[in-house]
């Protein structure tokens, strides 16, 4: 435990852990970077979460998935309330997506990513895989700067004023959805610039807290629940805004919901509603994109990338993997 830090024992997930999670993403994402561009991107996913399982049940902690996607697109998971890690260690929350960006990866495009979170139990919203409103801006700015409830137009001037510059300054990024038209349009009449992606929105979030390098102070839209989760674990260790609400929009997505704890279907969340523990994160990059390098495949090394997050600290490390018996053995 690190020094200074006053904090109840048990409270903090050991910092040990956080080089494990490095590993877990690493593998994930080596498996999957193995199908990159193959167009099949149920055989990526799939990979992916079979090393992350592999690996994830390698560790010393009693872990419980409260965060599994796959659900909404029937994809290959690792499910809701699945037990991971060799029970020999602290009990904690894990968040995955083995493989965000599944497309991405299959399409050898930009952004996709093997991403996950641990946390203290009981720490992390346990959410269906559902869609999710989400708003969020990086660090620096005062509580309540933008807010889920107010407008586009509103949500951009008052940050706009609160950065000191025009609204035609501030730049959003939104997933390029139809859903977002009218979105779309309406950060649009304010001058705003958006960058729109295809996929990949829990970097996007990521992106807010620099916007001097991404040139993107503002996320905004309707992504998935399990990234919108991931994304604050994130947040919550560099700082910034985030608020979100999940779209329980049929009887059976409240009924999951609520048998996940979700007692108010209409509830907005904050940050620390969505993550509000000791967390770490950790992501290894797939393909290239603007947060992390791809996995490249050497004829006698693998590269990796990954930067992993750490709540208790606000650390953000940066690790550069080589990685040669994975190489040698084509192990995963
Ligand atoms: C977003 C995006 C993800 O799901 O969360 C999206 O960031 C939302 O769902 O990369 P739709 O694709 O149905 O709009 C992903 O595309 C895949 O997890
Ligand atoms: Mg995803
Ligand atoms: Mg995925």
């Amino acid at each position: 435990m690190s020094q200074g830090i006053t904090v109840q024992p048990g409270q903090l997930i050991e910092r040990i852990l956080t080089l494990e999670l490095v590993r877990v993403t690493e593998r994930a994402a080596v498996a999957s970077a193995r199908l990159r561009g193959r167009g099949n991107e149920k055989a990526a996913d799939q990979a992916a979460v079979d090393a992350m399982r592999r690996e994830l049940n390698r560790l010393p902690i009693d872990g419980t998935v409260v965060i599994g996607e796959g659900e909404r697109d029937e994809a290959p998971m690792l499910f809701i309330g699945e037990k991971v890690g060799n029970r020999n260690g602290p009990k904690v929350d894990i968040a995955v997506d083995p493989l965000e960006g599944t497309t991405l990866c299959a399409k050898d495009m930009p952004g996709s990513i093997a991403v996950m979170a641990m946390a203290e139990s009981g720490t992390l919203l346990a959410a269906p895989d559902v869609y999710m409103h989400k708003i969020a801006v990086g660090p620096g700015y005062s509580t309540g700067v933008v807010d889920l409830d107010a407008s586009p137009e509103e949500n951009i001037h008052s940050l706009a004023k609160a950065k000191g510059v025009k609204p035609n300054e501030i730049n959003a990024l939104v997933l390029d959805r139809p859903r977002h038209a009218d979105l779309i349009a309406a950060i649009r009449k304010t001058g705003a610039g958006i960058r729109l992606i295809s996929d990949g929105d829990v970097a996007g979030v990521i992106f807010t807290t620099k916007p001097d390098e991404t040139g993107i102070d503002i996320y905004l839209g309707i992504g998935a629940a399990p990234e919108g989760v991931l994304a604050a674990g994130a947040l919550r260790c560099i700082g910034g805004q985030m608020q979100a609400r999940l779209i329980l929009d049929t009887e059976e997505k409240r009924a999951r919901a609520h048998q996940m704890g979700v007692t108010d279907p209409n509830r907005k969340y904050d940050m620390t509603d969505l993550a509000r523990g000791d967390v770490i994160v950790a992501a290894t990059g797939v393909t290239d994109g603007a947060l992390l390098k791809g996995v490249s495949f050497g004829k006698d090394v693998i590269t990796t990338e990954t930067v992993v997050y750490r709540s208790a600290t606000g650390t953000v490390r940066r690790i550069y993997g080589e990685h040669r018996e994975l190489s040698k053995f084509h192990l995963d």
